[in-house]
């Protein structure tokens, strides 16, 4: 194990049981999962953030889900990863020195190039918004890149308080990246950190702007349309995107989100309209959740997003074996 990963705890899960990886650099899998618990804050004398202990309770939750992976599946109509072997391996978190943003930022971008330079996908467990901002920013080398982020919010924050990688920045910061070149926000409502000059910024960038109201009125059909079709998709889930009935526990709820299934099919969607390189979740915040629904959303969220992929032929190949899964 590399020094800069932190594997998962003796005594706890990795997501869905899946082997620990012991070796970043020789991977040998379809997806590698990896724990990102910390961004730079925008106040760094605050309290600490809320989504820290967000990774190993997604991990924790993802295991009412492992008995039944190759049961039959009644929205995939067959078992989740099409009876297929899906390599998934749990890195564990990326190691972070308390105080040392920028060496953080460096050690997450070198995590994610490292991942994607052996072919495998990167499923990252947040951590706040901010955490996208390096995890994006290690695709220098992988772009271009279409980020399609589900979210309540714009995220297009300049700076607050002189500080400019906090969780009301990630778009804005993905919008300066070269190796990004198109954007897509589905899921805005109510009010956030975003004034107009803020709306105004990622229009004139080009992000295509959908309301979760439009979302809702126009289906989730319409709104795949919108994204653009055969590109190679970085896809961001704030939890927050979610109605706050099905996920309470995020720092910022906002009334008026998505469903479960509006949420599934977007993700859905996406894998089936191009290429799927990276997917984080993020904003999980375990200790005002209800019941530990959020953490568990996000699991389920996450396994559909690989049975999607398993599905379209992007992962894992044909079993040898019926219901195998492959370490
Ligand atoms: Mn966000």
């Amino acid at each position: 194990m590399p020094t800069n990963m932190k594997p998962v705890p003796v005594g706890r899960p990795t997501f869905v049981g899946a082997p620990r990886c012991e070796h970043l650099d020789r991977l040998e899998a379809d997806v590698a999962i990896v724990g990102v618990p910390h961004s730079t804050p925008y106040d760094v004398q605050g309290p600490v953030g809320l989504s820290g202990d967000a990774p190993n309770a997604v991990r924790e939750q993802s295991m009412r889900l492992a008995p039944y992976l190759t049961h039959y599946n009644f929205d995939f109509e067959g078992d989740i990863l099409a009876n297929r072997t899906v390599r998934i391996v749990d890195c564990g978190d990326v190691a972070m020195r308390p105080g040392a943003y920028q060496e953080n930022r460096r050690a997450v971008s070198s995590v994610i190039g490292t991942i994607l330079s052996q072919g495998v996908v990167p499923i990252v467990l947040g951590g706040d918004h901010g955490v996208s901002i390096p995890v994006i920013a290690g695709f220098e080398s992988f772009g271009p890149i279409c980020v399609v982020q589900i979210d309540a919010h714009l995220d297009w924050r300049d700076e607050i308080n002189g500080a400019h990688f906090g969780q009301s920045s990630p778009m804005r910061r993905a919008s300066e990246m070269d190796w990004v070149d198109s954007m897509v926000q589905i899921g805005l409502r109510g009010t956030g950190s975003a004034r107009l000059q803020e709306v105004d910024a990622a229009r004139d960038f080009g992000s295509i702007l959908v309301t979760a109201d439009e979302l809702h009125t126009a289906g989730v059909e319409k709104v795949l349309s919108k994204v653009p079709a055969g590109a190679r998709y970085y896809v961001t889930v704030d939890i927050d995107a979610l109605d706050p009935s099905i996920a309470p526990g995020t720092g910022f709820p906002l009334f008026g989100g998505l469903s479960y299934y509006e949420a599934t099919g977007l993700l859905r969607g996406i894998v089936s309209r191009g290429c799927l390189v990276g997917l984080d979740v993020v904003e999980i915040a375990p200790s005002l959740d209800t019941g530990n629904t959020t953490s568990f959303l996000a699991a389920q969220l996450i396994l559909n997003t690989l049975g999607a992929l398993a599905h379209g032929g992007q992962i894992g190949s044909a079993a040898t074996q019926e219901g195998e899964i492959a370490p």
